[in-house]
């Protein structure tokens, strides 16, 4: 009922030449029937949106941002809004990832104020949340991820609840080789579509819960498995083309 989505989250990674490459070969690698069953998803850094956003014209790959600014225009030095956003061709913008709320100091307002913002521009935010080593060891990790997508979400009517997709990264699973177990992933995937459906039982069906954190090309098929995982946010792994490809058609 819900169509896998799978995307690449470059963080501050990759050069131009680089990125030329990588960009060709995902996307001649999924223009494939085999692919059919996912929807794909880049995230370079910024400041490549628009070159790659050119390469991505008329493949069945999608452009998103790392991050964006709360505010539509303005005195906001080194921002960039959803409107200029979608301007260069984004679709899709991931919001509150994990860094960017501990490096950055994001707050779960501000990211509540950056969904609306992007919903407004008619970008899909791809919301993050995830509990640190220490909030699953005291217990609280179905707590810490509730309250965070109350937080971002709760706001929201229907209509643009349904237009969400949420990712779960445990903190202590990013970038660490750690990885949750498909069966501790699945728990959280759970309990947040609970949470979803409390707001609305249609969005929570609708609405796509993606996995992150050390996602590779070896476990990524037992994590789809799992019924309430929906795809993944990829990073390590997405700057392999071979790898991101094998990770969408474990997700097809
Ligand atoms: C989690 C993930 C992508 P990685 O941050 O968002 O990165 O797959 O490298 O753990």
């Amino acid at each position: 009922m819900r169509k896998a989505l799978v995307i690449g989250n470059w963080k501050m990674n990759g050069l131009q030449a680089r990125n030329d490459e990588l960009v060709r070969s995902v996307a001649s690698g999924v223009a494939d029937e085999a692919f059919a069953g996912v929807d794909i998803g880049l995230c370079p850094p910024s400041v490549y949106l628009q070159t790659i956003g050119l390469q991505l014209a008329g493949t069945s790959v999608a452009l998103g941002a790392q991050n964006m600014s709360q505010h539509a225009s303005g005195a906001y030095t080194g921002e960039v809004s959803a409107e200029m956003l979608a301007d260069v061709g984004c679709s899709l913008v991931i919001l509150g990832h994990s860094e960017r709320r501990a490096l950055f100091n994001e707050s779960d307002e501000d990211v509540a104020a950056k969904v609306k913002a992007a919903l407004a521009a008619q970008l899909t935010p791809v919301v993050c949340v995830g509990e640190t080593l220490q909030q699953r060891e005291a217990g609280e990790a179905v707590s810490v991820v509730s309250e965070q997508v109350l937080q971002a979400l709760s706001d929201l009517d229907v209509a643009m609840l349904e237009q969400v997709v949420v990712a779960y990264e445990p903190v202590w699973a990013i970038g660490t080789g750690l990885t949750a177990s498909p069966e501790q992933a699945q728990e959280i995937h759970a309990a947040l579509r609970k949470v979803l459906s409390g707001l609305s039982t249609d969005a929570a069906d609708k609405v796509r819960i993606l996995y992150g954190g050390s996602v590779n090309a070896a476990n990524a098929d037992a994590l789809f498995a799992k019924p309430d995982i929906d795809g993944g946010l990829i990073g390590g792994a997405s700057l392999k083309a071979e790898d991101f490809i094998a990770i969408c058609r474990a997700a097809a």
